[in-house]
């Protein structure tokens, strides 16, 4: 019988799925829900320093490959998401979790490390790098310098275990570029990929976008993203540091995509578009698919084939 069960850093997971931040983890009935699903652990919405409302509806459409948002950073605010977190803690002990954080500026970055550096908080957190969706702020990890000056920041207060989550890149200079960076801090992770900033979708019938922000401009998931993330799982883990750990997101339906993903060098799995269409019951029918494929091949662990795509 295949096991799904995983390691990053020094945390153990049971199930090798979990959510995609900003798929059912904004409020604490989500979160809880995620909690009593088979995916091995969870992630929050990414929060920032204050709540937020996030941009006007509609702001999330259903495409016919994938999904495309602009929800512009809705949540409950960084405090409501650590005293989640640290009762979650309580009540599953051995269970890590992860908070994901932005700030609306890079000021904001170490504020948020701070917080968490500060509250009981044990599991990972991710600092997202990569929202689309903001008007008026660009994806920050696009920018190189200003990634690295908030990383410097970052790690002068916080000890805890860290990693950033990333945008889609699409030259290879890029992933060279980056990875140097982020091999000069010790972070513990990347999530690599969010969504495919700033697509368009425009519906035939009536010649309209599919979301009202930005002129309808939004994050593409689903099917649309796969190869790009299979691509920047392959290129990040030919390039960073061995004990950086990557959590694969992009585009995975099937357990097949998720073994790609894996393949590719993934240690976790994250579901964001099919989540989103499929509901909580995507983590059993993944996870049953993942270990149909691995028992094709002839595999009981992760382990065994983790990274050892096979190139000509
Ligand atoms: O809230 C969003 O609009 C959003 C975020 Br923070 C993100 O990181 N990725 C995305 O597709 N949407």
């Amino acid at each position: 019988m295949a096991s799904l069960t995983t390691t990053l850093g020094d945390y153990a997971f049971q199930n090798v799925f979990m959510n995609a931040s900003g798929v059912h983890c904004q409020t604490e009935a989500e979160l809880d829900q995620l909690a009593a699903s088979p995916a091995g652990t969870l992630v929050t919405k990414t929060g920032t320093l204050e709540a937020r409302a996030g941009n006007p509806e509609p702001r999330f459409a259903q495409l016919a490959l994938g999904t495309i948002n602009s929800m512009g950073l809705p949540n409950l605010g960084i405090d409501y998401y650590i005293a989640y977190a640290e009762r979650f803690q309580e009540k599953h002990p051995g269970r890590p979790i992860f908070l994901s954080v932005a700030g609306m500026k890079p000021d904001d970055f170490p504020l948020l490390a701070q917080k968490i550096q500060d509250s009981g908080f044990t599991g990972l957190t991710e600092f997202n790098l990569s929202c689309p969706n903001v008007p008026g702020k660009p994806q920050i990890a696009y920018d190189f310098d200003t990634t690295e000056a908030i990383l410097a920041a970052i790690f002068k207060v916080f000890k805890k275990p860290a990693g950033v989550k990333l945008p889609p890149y699409f030259d290879l200079a890029q992933f060279d570029q980056v990875a140097a960076i982020l091999n000069r801090y010790p972070l513990t992770l990347i999530n690599s990929i969010n969504s495919l900033g700033n697509g368009l979708w425009i519906d035939p019938a009536t010649d309209t976008t599919a979301i009202k922000p930005k002129g309808g401009f939004g994050g593409i998931g689903g099917q649309y993203a796969k190869p790009i993330a299979l691509a920047n799982v392959r290129a990040f883990r030919q390039r960073l540091r061995g004990d950086i750990s990557i959590i694969g997101t992009g585009g995975v339906t099937t357990g097949r995509d998720a073994y790609e993903l894996i393949l590719c060098g993934a240690n976790l799995v994250s579901l964001g578009s099919i989540l989103a269409t499929e509901g909580l019951g995507a983590f059993t029918r993944l996870s049953s698919e993942l270990e149909s494929e691995m028992a094709k091949k002839g595999y009981t662990s992760l382990a065994e084939f983790r990274g050892q795509l096979k190139t000509l």
